[in-house]
């Protein structure tokens, strides 16, 4: 389809209220059904700008659909791309407030912690590996504003791929001193293991997985910046949480990282 103007702020705004007002709603396909990935991206964008516009600052990506199993599910082959703000920070010695999400689920990931600039369109899992100062663990908590999670690759991509909050664990450790490619991992939900795998999940190296996403953004004319935080994509399937629940992420090598809810 092509995006007017008025429309592509119409979802902005749609997209913006049920997460302030912490409703799910109806996907954008179900209205705009020719909506294409490139023009969801553009809504994304859109969307970022309005809650800098409210104080948000960027700080860094996250990825998405990065493991085979989750691409097959969705019928794609492709992972997709958001930006993590500061707000979204969320602190593991400070209980979560259930009340601040709609319907979140929780995922391992492991996060790269970026010391120089980085842009290009022929970038590697080397070039990522180079300018990552550390990986440390991370739980991404998730939180689609579609009704019951469902949506197609336009809806999620405008919805800034479902990103709502996440915590980096304690432990920071250069990518150079680990085997990267094969970091196993054990979820845990109240003391019961709930989810068990590995770093190869995501794309068979998490770096992979961030050299796609500065890949990406370099067709865009943009990449990836000193400083910035990214989560390389969820390692196992992400699991749903009530109040009073506890989850912890323990990473082989890489230590832990959990939260409880209240
Ligand atoms: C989309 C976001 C998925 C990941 O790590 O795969 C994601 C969703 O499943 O809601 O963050
Ligand atoms: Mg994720």
């Amino acid at each position: 389809m092509t995006l007017t103007s008025g429309v592509d702020l119409e979802i902005v705004d749609y997209l913006y209220s049920a997460e302030k007002e912490r409703r799910e709603v109806v996907k954008v396909t179900d209205q705009y059904p020719e909506l294409t990935i490139d023009e969801a991206y553009l809504i994304q964008e859109k969307l970022i700008q309005r809650r800098e516009k409210d104080g948000a600052r960027r700080i860094g990506l996250k990825l998405g659909l990065t493991s085979k199993a989750k691409q097959e599910m969705m019928g794609v082959h492709e992972a997709i791309y958001g930006y993590l703000t500061d707000d979204m920070l969320a602190l593991e010695w400070e209980p979560l407030d259930y009340n601040k999400f709609i319907h979140p689920k929780a995922e391992p990931e492991i996060a790269f912690m970026i010391a120089e600039d980085l842009q290009g369109t022929n970038i590697t899992a080397e070039d990522v590996l180079r300018v990552t100062k550390y990986v440390a663990p991370a739980i991404e908590i998730i939180d689609s504003r579609y009704l019951n999670f469902k949506f197609t690759l336009p809806d999620v991509v405008a919805d800034n791929c479902s990103s709502s909050s996440f915590f980096i664990g304690s432990k920071w450790m250069s990518p150079r001193v680990l085997n990267l490619a094969d970091i196993g991992m054990v979820m845990s939900k109240n003391g019961q293991v709930s989810q068990t795998s590995s770093s190869a999940a995501v794309l068979g190296h998490p770096a992979t997985s961030v050299a796609w996403a500065v890949n990406k953004l370099g067709e865009a004319g943009k990449g990836i910046k000193k400083g910035d935080i990214i989560l390389s994509g969820a390692i196992s399937e992400a699991i749903s949480f009530e109040p009073k629940d506890s989850i912890l992420v323990q990473f082989a090598e890489l230590g832990s990282v959990s939260f409880s809810c209240k």
